[in-house]
């Protein structure tokens, strides 16, 4: 299954760092679908929980020097 999480992800301030934070998830394992809106700091991700957690996508996200927390 699939399952959709919400992450509101700090430190983006131009459209090429919702690229490059989009990148990085999409070149996840277990990452089906990431859209992320510099409007709103909001990224939402369709992933297999089989494969990754939810905390794994927050440290990917920090490894690239954003912040990234759990909305739900
Ligand atoms: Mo450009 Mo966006 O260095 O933070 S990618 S401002």
């Amino acid at each position: 299954g699939t399952l959709l999480g919400q992450f509101t992800i700090g430190g983006m301030t131009c459209a090429a760092c919702v690229n490059s934070v989009e990148g990085i998830l999409r070149t996840l394992p277990g990452v089906r679908k990431a859209v992320v809106a510099l409007a709103t700091s909001l990224g939402e991700v369709e992933y297999d929980p089989a494969v990754i957690s939810k905390d794994e996508i927050i440290n990917a996200i920090e490894d690239a020097g954003f912040e990234a927390s759990l909305v739900q």
